[in-house]
């Protein structure tokens, strides 16, 4: 299942108290203070991963807590800082924090966010001793961190989206593209969940099939168009043995009008699949139907390695393109 918006409790690590220790030893009948601070509280950080595709491994971790700051001890001693911890979130995940209403995009791998502050350790003893007191019994106690609840929600899944028809072999595009392992059959509707895969650092999604009526909820309805709000450039896969290509087409582009018409905005390519098993002319056919009304078009078999590594090679380019422009 992909997991693409969950609420997560995160509390950083409180700081350690500040110590109340005397000094006794056998030269020393009456000692001074020598309590050291306590150290502090763990902070949580939040930064983007390639390596992570969705939310699913905070559906069990609802709560993220870090350590607290050790208390201070005698002879001067600090307690120990607490570890700070970070959460790696998948890239194109939006942090809200509704107490505060700050909101966070997480568009790279690099910018590190500080999401919750661990509390401060408190100053032991020694740190009271004044010419009048000596002998101070005084302390810190530790802050508290902060505790924050927040909404995680992945706005973008993935910068390509594969999307089509049932059957049209996206599921077998996303296999040679990517390093998935999507099932795939000879039969609609065998995905029904998006999958997610890698080619280098540029993830691509495989949605599952739409039909006639999906904005209605129809086929796997209407979850399916928000997955496919969540993509950058849209790959729209037509069968070349479909013998109605173009009503295939405007089949989908009509849910999308319908769903939300931004998703007619998005930049898209055909592609045209399984050309192994239709003749050059169908090919060249179908093509100059596409090309005819203004559309880039690009032909693929997953049996033609060349082709494939053509594919590739277009989607890198076009990854270059659409992020250049603004
Ligand atoms: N000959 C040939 N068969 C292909 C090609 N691509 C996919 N197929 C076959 O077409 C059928 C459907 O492929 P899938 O990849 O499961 O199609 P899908 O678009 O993911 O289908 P849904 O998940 O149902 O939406 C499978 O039997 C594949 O083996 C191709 O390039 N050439
Ligand atoms: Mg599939």
């Amino acid at each position: 299942m992909l997991v693409d918006n969950i609420k997560l409790t995160i509390i950083a690590g409180d700081g350690g108290n500040g110590s109340a220790h005397l000094l006794h030893d056998a030269q020393t009948s009456k000692g001074g203070p020598d309590g050291g601070n306590g150290g502090d509280g763990g902070n949580i950080y939040f930064q983007g991963s390639h390596n992570i595709t969705d939310l699913r491994e905070f559906r069990y971790k609802k709560k993220i807590v870090a350590a607290s700051g050790a208390d201070g001890k005698g002879q001067k001693m600090s307690g120990k800082n607490a570890h700070h911890i970070t959460v790696f979130v998948p890239l194109g995940t939006r942090i809200t924090d509704p107490a505060s209403r700050d909101v966070y995009e997480m568009t790279d791998t690099t910018t590190r966010i500080l999401m919750a502050r661990g509390g401060i350790g408190g100053r032991g003893n020694v740190e009271f001793k004044t010419p009048t007191n000596q002998t101070p019994r005084t302390i810190e106690y530790g802050t508290h961190g902060e505790e924050k609840q927040l909404f995680l929600e992945l706005r973008l899944i993935a910068e390509i989206g594969l999307i089509g028809l049932p059957n049209a072999g996206k599921s077998s595009l996303l296999a040679v593209l990517t390093h998935a392992t999507p099932k795939i059959a000879d039969y609609p509707f065998t995905t029904l969940e998006p999958n997610i895969g890698m080619m280098g650092a540029t993830a691509i999604a495989d949605i599952p099939g739409l039909i006639d009526g999906a904005s209605k909820g129809k086929g796997l309805g209407i979850d399916f168009l928000r997955h496919i709000e969540k993509t950058k450039i849209l790959i729209h896969c037509i069968d070349l043995t479909n013998t109605s290509p173009k009503t295939s087409y405007d089949t989908v582009r009509k849910e999308f009008k319908k769903f939300n018409t931004g998703l007619l905005a998005k930049p898209e390519y055909i592609l045209l699949s399984k050309s192994d098993l239709v003749s050059d002319t169908t090919i060249r056919k179908t093509r100059a139907l596409f090309e005819k009304s203004g559309k880039n078009v690009l032909t693929c078999s997953i049996y033609d390695q060349k082709s494939i590594d053509a594919l590739k090679q277009t989607l890198v380019d076009l990854l270059e393109k659409h992020n250049d422009s603004p």
